[in-house]
């Protein structure tokens, strides 16, 4: 018959396991270094990952302490594109500040 679905009851189970999978969610982190200045640092946790001033205040000064800092947990597109947005942010501005992902 025309139209007629073949796919078994356990395939279309199987798909929509897949289809309703929740994305791998990855921490984004700031590294430390000696030479980005803090108020750039506070300037990206607001601008980027939209952080309250004072909450980025203590994200900064986590980072510089213990030589990294959680800024946010997010799918791994969101996650790559806030890392470039440190970097190309950082660089444009002349310093050497770093961002790392890893998976949650
Ligand atoms: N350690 C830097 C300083 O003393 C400040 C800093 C904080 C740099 C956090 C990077 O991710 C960073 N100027």
């Amino acid at each position: 018959m025309a139209g007629t679905d073949r796919r078994t009851d356990s395939e279309i189970l199987e798909r929509t396991r897949q289809e309703t999978k929740k994305p791998e969610l990855f921490k984004v982190f700031l590294l430390n270094d000696d030479y980005t200045t803090m108020e750039f640092v506070v300037e990206v946790l607001e601008s980027i990952f939209h952080k309250a001033p004072a909450e980025a205040f203590r994200i900064m000064m986590n980072v510089h302490t213990q030589g990294k800092g959680l800024c946010g947990v997010y799918p791994h597109e969101v996650a790559e594109t806030k890392v470039d947005a440190v970097v190309t942010s950082a660089r444009e501005n002349g310093f050497p500040l770093r961002a790392a992902m890893e998976p949650e």
